[in-house]
This record gives C-alpha cells, structure tokens and sequence, in this order.
C-alpha cells in the first residue's frame, strides 16, 4: 500500500450518514485501499448550484496500491453501487466521491485531474483535509494549504454535524 490519497466524500439525498458510511466500508473492503484516516463530518451549504439540499461532507485518507485511474474506477463503481445518477451537473447525489490528491502527483488526463481543480477554492474539501493534516501541500502551491483558508469564501456554510474524537479511524462510521 505505497501510495497515499485523500479523497473527499459528499452526499445530500437519502440518508446521507448511511452513504458516507457505506462508502467508507467499501473502499475498506478493497483488498488494496486501507482507510488510514477521516474527518469529522461537516454539514454544508450548497456550493454551484445552491437550490439544493445541505450537503453531508467529509474527507478520507486511503494507502492503496492501486494506480490512480484504477482508484478513480473504483470511486465510481462505489458510487454506482449506493445508486448514484448522473442528472445536473453539481446536482444532488446520493454520494460523490473526489479524489483530491494522490501522493504528490499532479495528473492531468480525460478522465482524471489531480489534484482536483476546485478542490483549493472549496471550503467543504479544505476544512476537513486541514482537520486532517494542518500543514498538507499542494503539488500545485508554494504555500501549505493553511495559508489558503483566510481567502475561501463560503467558510460560515461548513459546519460539524458530527465530530471525530480520538484516533479510531472507524469510530466515527460505527454508531
Ligand atoms: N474526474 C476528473 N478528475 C476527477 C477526480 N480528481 N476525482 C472525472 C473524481 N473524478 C474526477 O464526475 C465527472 C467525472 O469527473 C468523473 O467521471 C471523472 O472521470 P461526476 O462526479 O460525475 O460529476 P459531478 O460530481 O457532478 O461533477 P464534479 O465536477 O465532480 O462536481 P464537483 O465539483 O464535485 O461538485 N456543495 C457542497 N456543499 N458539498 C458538495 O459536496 N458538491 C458539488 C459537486 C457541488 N456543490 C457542493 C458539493
Ligand atoms: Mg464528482
């Protein structure tokens, strides 16, 4: 498992707990994803298109051996599985799943840009990375990601719905 990634999670249909949940215990199950950290999970107004229910969000550290492309097709077949459809861009989701980075790489292909464009411009991503790690880098930035927070807007729409406490990685999914 050589290779670390973060990868963010974001529901607002259904259960949203249940899918995060959900999601998290698939990409475990994965014989080559090990669930190394997560966040706390934060409530969230809706970013792009705002007419549109709250959002669950939080993020993931994995160690995987599997090459980025083939850890992209194994979020989307995850969100396949916890009944995702495509309809309006930025639209509501039973779960999205973003890979934000993957080591330090900077990846540019049809289907796969990483780090994730408008990951830097989000605060629903960059909260819970920083809760994560508060010094992470950006292959992309001279500055740690730290720096970046006093010029996102939108920081008062991302709130804890529910707080992580210790380092049980699965305590926060168990309940
Ligand atoms: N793709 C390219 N790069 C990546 C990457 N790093 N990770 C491609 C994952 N996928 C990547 O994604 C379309 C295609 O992007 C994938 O098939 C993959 O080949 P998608 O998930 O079908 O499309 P989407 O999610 O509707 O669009 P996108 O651009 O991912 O939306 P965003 O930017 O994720 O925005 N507000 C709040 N508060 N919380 C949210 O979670 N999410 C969105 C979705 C909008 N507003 C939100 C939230
Ligand atoms: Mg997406």
């Amino acid at each position: 498992m050589e290779n670390q990634a973060y990868i963010a999670l974001g529901s607002n249909m259904g259960d949203r707990y249940e899918y995060l949940k959900k999601a998290i215990l698939l990409l475990e199950s994965h014989e080559e994803i090990t669930v190394a950290n997560t966040s706390s999970i934060y409530e969230t107004d809706p970013v792009g298109f705002t007419d549109q229910d709250q959002f669950l969000n939080m993020a993931v550290q994995v160690s995987t051996s599997l090459k980025p492309l083939e850890l992209l097709d194994e979020c989307l077949k995850i969100e396949e599985k916890l009944g995702r459809k495509r309809e309006i861009r930025w639209g509501p989701r039973t779960l999205d799943l973003d890979i934000l980075l993957y080591n330090h790489e900077n990846i540019e292909t049809e289907k796969l840009t990483i780090p994730h464009p408008r990951m830097s411009e989000r605060a629903f991503v960059i909260l819970p990375l920083l809760e994560m790690d508060p010094n992470l880098m950006l292959p992309t930035m001279e500055k740690p990601l730290k720096t970046w927070l006093q010029s996102i807007p939108d920081k008062e729409g991302v709130r804890i719905w529910k707080q992580k406490n210790g380092e049980d990685v699965f305590a926060l999914i168990e309940n």
